[in-house]
């Protein structure tokens, strides 16, 4: 059995990614299964519910000895699954930059830099002549949507547009499904905070320092981060004491209006990023008027703090 999954807690272009291409090996005669590990988000849970269709495998203990694995929208050996053995991974399909894909042996290899995984997962369908299920062309359609932000995301490429469009025109969605889709995940209360930052938070030590970096999208930004503010802080806090964190930030992506704010909660974080981001007035709470994802962001974070400089 081949086993198609994603990092842990994958996101809706993990996901996608995983049903339809193992999907694809299904076409191919050989026997996959997508699987996820984790917990989901809430736009993932949106899709599911349009789509009431979920062939994902939650997965809580060990593999077959004949196990093979293929990795999607995923190439971090550290973010992987501990029961997943490098050896048995047959292939890795991944949209990012920085990947270790030394680990992965006997894997081809598919990493190229695009907006969404779903683009390489939807370009392998158009080779080879395949046409996914409406099912999966729905996840894919979102996932390229989600990660692109509606194409406003500086990553997109054309590529990513190109995807998109194939895709649609199998679809016949509502006008509004990108707005309920982007409003979905917008809905922060101060009951589910800590649970969604912390459902895409991701921290490592560079040079000695833990510095941890959450990312949330939502509608809304600003009206709903000033009406938090408290919970935020509260949230932030719990989550730099659990992860024993230097260094905490969020990264908030406004899916309306296609602005990034970098929210610190301390002094001291607050220093780092002002030097990584170059941003000398950084403020706790600083708006620009275009996005900037985490990805970009631990760039520039990586090059500071390995320059060996302190704060
Ligand atoms: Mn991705």
């Amino acid at each position: 059995m081949i086993f198609v999954t994603s990092y842990d807690s994958p996101d809706l272009d993990g996901i996608a990614c995983a049903i339809a291409y193992s999907e694809f090996l299904n076409k191919e005669e050989k026997r996959a299964q997508a699987i996820y590990y984790g917990d989901l988000g809430l736009e993932v849970e949106f899709v599911k519910q349009y789509t009431k269709y979920f062939p994902v495998e939650k997965h809580t203990d060990g593999f077959p000895e004949d196990s093979q694995f293929v990795l999607v929208d995923a190439a971090d050996p550290d973010e992987l699954e501990k029961t997943i053995i490098p050896e048995k991974v047959i292939e890795v399909i991944d949209h990012h930059p920085l990947v270790f894909t030394e680990t992965f042996i006997h894997a081809q290899k598919t990493i190229e830099l695009v907006g969404s995984c779903a683009t390489l997962i939807t370009e392998k369908f158009q080779q080879e002549h395949f046409i996914p299920s409406k099912e999966a062309i729905i996840y894919l359609y979102s996932a390229i949507i989600s990660n692109t932000v509606n194409f406003k995301n500086t990553i997109t490429t054309q590529r990513d547009i190109d995807a998109a469009t194939y895709l649609k025109s199998f679809l016949d969605i509502p006008d509004n499904y990108i707005e309920q889709m982007f409003s979905s995940k917008s809905k922060l209360t101060p009951k589910n905070l800590y649970h969604v930052i912390f459902q895409d938070f991701f921290a490592k030590p560079i040079n000695g320092k833990r510095v941890g970096i959450g990312q949330i999208e939502i509608a809304n930004l600003d009206e709903t981060i000033t009406k938090l503010w408290n919970e935020l802080v509260v949230a932030l806090e719990r989550i730099r004491k659990e992860d024993r964190l230097d260094y905490i930030f969020l990264v908030g992506i406004d899916l309306n209006e296609g602005k990034t704010m970098f929210i610190s909660i301390d002094e001291q974080s607050r220093l780092l990023f002002s030097h990584a981001l170059e941003i000398p007035d950084l403020k706790n709470k600083h708006t620009i008027d275009f996005i900037m994802m985490r990805k970009q962001v631990w760039l520039k974070v990586d090059k500071i703090l390995e320059s060996q400089r302190e704060f």
